[in-house]
């Protein structure tokens, strides 16, 4: 029988955040602006994580690239510190409760509401030949969220409007149907920085829009790392100066410089004096491979044993289905659908 209030029984709030599989690796930016909190956060409070492959069937995908960047996807979360003991770490597509719920946020959604959602707008601006499931993505994200009753929501900038809607959505719910859902937080992530384009420093870093050059995926080649922060676009001037208004370039530099290193701007400021961007540069590259070799170590032995791997996604499941399925109970409850218990002797 689902319990009729919220699950917020254990010791530490929780929180639940996720990432698409939607390439063959994260880069720079998911890592620095996104999985080092998750790291972070793992030690304060009970975090779910998860590789949102629902959400990746909003843009057309084949089935084996599919399989092979969801395990990727996890396997990097791990690489990159994300502790399967201490966090569940799972696919959201092994728990049914995350469509289910998806569907009964898109009952509560008016229409008009969800023609507002920027993300969706942007995508079909650009020519993107949307899908159904791309104009209901906010409704499944909201339920991935109410699904455990999260404290917070540690995510990006970018994701902030479907924080909102989230939010809202989950006090329409109890206002019609009784305290249900518990009303998330936002947590966005400010001081992960945000990791720009290295061939165009005004744009962020990003898997889908980004070129080849201006990406530093996590599974690049050393010497490839080295290549793509060597061309990196800087200024015509040749001071090393944290400026993101007029050296975007060189700012961005020095932010990944500092976020890896664990070096204040300033002090790097004052180390590069009187150097080129060619010292810059050279140093930058050396601080990002030294950071990607473990990572890299750790990726590849996570992905010669898949077996582990999906054992691992299985414990994380479990975990996450004792209290999705309760949510679920909840809320269906709630609504007025019947409880299969009749017809399943449950
Ligand atoms: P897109 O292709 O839509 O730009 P992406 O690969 O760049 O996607 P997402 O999958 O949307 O990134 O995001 C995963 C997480 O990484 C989110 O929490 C997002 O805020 C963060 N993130 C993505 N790009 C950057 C960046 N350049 N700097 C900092 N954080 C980022
Ligand atoms: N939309 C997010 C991925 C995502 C997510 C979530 C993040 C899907 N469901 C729930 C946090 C909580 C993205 O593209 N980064």
């Amino acid at each position: 029988m689902p319990s009729a209030t919220p699950s917020t029984s254990s010791a530490r709030p929780r929180i639940l955040s996720g990432m698409q599989p939607t390439s063959d690796s994260l880069h720079l930016g998911n890592y620095l602006g996104a999985l080092v909190n998750w790291v972070e956060l793992q030690n304060e409070f009970d975090a779910y994580y998860f590789v949102a492959d629902l959400h990746a069937l909003t843009v057309p995908t084949d089935p084996a690239v599919l399989r092979r960047r969801t395990r990727i996807t996890a396997a990097q979360f791990i690489a990159g510190g994300v502790d399967p003991e201490q966090s569940a770490v799972f696919t959201q597509s092994h728990l049914h409760e995350h469509a289910a719920l998806g569907w009964v946020m898109s009952c509560l959604t008016a229409f008009g509401e969800a023609s507002r959602m920027t993300q969706f707008k942007d995508k079909t601006a650009k020519g993107q030949n949307a899908n159904v499931g791309l104009f209901t993505y906010p409704m499944l994200m909201a339920a991935d969220i109410l699904m455990y009753d999260a404290a917070y929501v540690p995510v990006g900038e970018d994701q902030r409007q479907h924080l909102e809607i989230t939010r809202d959505l989950a006090i329409r719910f109890n206002q019609r149907f009784g305290e249900t859902l518990v009303v998330p937080e936002p947590y966005i992530l400010k001081q992960g920085a945000k990791i720009m384009d290295l061939t165009d420093p005004t744009a962020k870093m990003s898997g889908s829009t980004s070129p080849e050059k201006g990406l530093i995926l996590l599974s690049d080649e050393p010497n490839r790392i080295v290549k793509k922060i060597k061309s990196a676009v800087t200024d015509t001037d040749s001071e090393v100066r944290y400026d993101p208004e007029s050296k975007p370039g060189v700012s961005n530099l020095l932010v990944i410089h500092s976020v890896l290193s664990g070096t204040a701007i300033a002090d790097l400021e004052k180390s590069f004096e009187g150097q080129g961007y060619g010292a810059l540069k050279s140093e930058v590259a050396e601080v990002v491979v030294t950071a990607v070799q473990p990572f890299q170590k750790r990726m590849a032995e996570l992905l010669d044993d898949p077996a582990e791997l999906d054992r691992i996604l299985a414990a994380g499941a479990e975990r996450a289905h004792e209290i999705a399925s309760r949510t679920v109970g909840r809320v269906y409850d709630a609504l007025g659908l019947l409880p299969a218990t009749a017809r399943f002797g449950r």
